[in-house]
């Protein structure tokens, strides 16, 4: 039968997947939305039949109906959600990051590894992008020869309020921490971070932007220019270097325009329009697994291994040295 999802977190992002699961995705229904913002859950509730709004996510995990479970709440709170769903063995789709910080992602893998089987696929939609898929073929294809950097672009218009430091590097950087790790199949060893003179447009303890630079397990690097104050719209871009080509993704999307004398395009100024149809197909592949009684997708193992790089890369933002990652041996369960 359809999957009965409880959301968890009706904010900017929670919302949306609402949206989607209701309208867009087949084969599930949102059956609860959780928020502790009580009158937001009503809110958006009412706009879904079936649906009733909760407070508490393991009453609504209780209360009958709920098949699955979508973790749409600010990270911190994530860990919580996540072992109330291991609790229960239901099926997971955790938005990125995992949890902030390695310990806690720590203690959601060893909670996972003791139910002695995946149940959550962590949100790193780019994987279903769908010019990231094609870089990913191209080099695992050998297309390029042996991948030598990646060069990343991360802008956003502006932060929301209480947007800090270290959400650049747990919530921004994790991306190209996961594309990195996905695109090369490599892990991430050392993470060093430089900062220009900060533009006039960053808030205030927001050194913005930001140059961070990952070394791989084969010798590759990637740099990301994280920039989430630039102004002028959201964009995603990297170019892969390889020993005999390079290949660039982001640069344009939809139309091409000459008029008035000039030629070029519309910048996508947030991610919910830049990643739409990645979102879907990321959704759907979740639900379609979920009810096949499988769990696919960027594993807890890689929402771990992102943490524990971006704990690295939170050092080096405010020690201003090198700092090596250190990943203990990868479970069985995730090879
Ligand atoms: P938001 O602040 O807009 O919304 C978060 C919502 O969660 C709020 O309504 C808040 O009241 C609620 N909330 C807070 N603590 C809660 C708890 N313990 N239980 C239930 N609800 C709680 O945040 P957002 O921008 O929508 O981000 C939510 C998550 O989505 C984060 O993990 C973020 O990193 C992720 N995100 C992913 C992408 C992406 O591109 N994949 C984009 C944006 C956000
Ligand atoms: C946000 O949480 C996302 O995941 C977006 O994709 C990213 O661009 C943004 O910087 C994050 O805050």
């Amino acid at each position: 039968g359809t999957l009965g999802v409880a959301v968890i977190g009706t904010g900017r992002m929670g919302s949306d997947h609402v949206r989607r699961l209701d309208r867009v995705i087949s084969g599930a229904r949102v059956s609860a939305v959780i928020d502790v913002d009580g009158e937001r859950a009503e809110r958006i509730a009412g706009g879904v039949p079936g649906c009733t709004a909760y407070t508490d996510a393991a009453a609504a995990m209780d209360a009958g109906g709920v098949d699955a479970v979508l973790i749409a709440s600010p990270g911190p709170a994530h860990e919580a959600a996540l072992l109330d769903a291991f609790a229960r063995d239901l099926p997971v789709l955790c938005e990125k990051p995992l949890t902030p910080g390695a310990e806690s992602a720590l203690r959601v893998m060893e909670a996972e590894v003791r139910l002695g089987h995946r149940r959550a696929q962590v949100g790193f939609m780019r994987r279903y992008d769908t010019e990231y898929v094609q870089l990913k073929a191209l080099l695992d294809g050998g297309g390029l020869g042996r991948a030598l950097m990646l060069h990343c672009r991360h802008r956003n218009v502006a932060t929301p309020p209480g947007f800090t430091e270290a959400m650049m590097i747990n919530d921004s950087v994790v991306h190209e921490v996961d594309a990195t790790r996905w695109l090369l199949g490599q892990e991430i060893t050392a993470v060093s971070v430089v900062k220009p003179a900060p533009s006039p447009a960053a808030p205030e303890g927001l050194s913005d932007p930001q140059l961070v630079l990952l070394e791989t397990s084969g010798g590759a690097l990637a740099d990301v220019e994280v920039f989430v104050n630039c102004g002028f719209g959201y964009q995603v871009q990297c170019e892969a270097v390889g020993e005999r080509g390079s290949a660039r993704l982001g640069d344009a999307h939809g139309l091409y325009v000459n008029a008035a004398g000039r030629w070029g395009g519309a910048i996508a100024q947030d991610y919910v329009d830049r990643f739409r149809e990645a979102y879907d197909r990321e959704l759907q592949h979740w639900v379609d697994a979920a009810r096949r009684g499988v769990t696919e997708g960027p594993s807890v193992w890689d929402g771990y291994a992102a943490a524990a790089v971006c704990e690295a890369g939170v050092r080096a933002q405010s020690s201003g040295a090198r700092t090596e990652v250190v990943l203990p041996a990868r479970p069985a369960m995730y090879t």
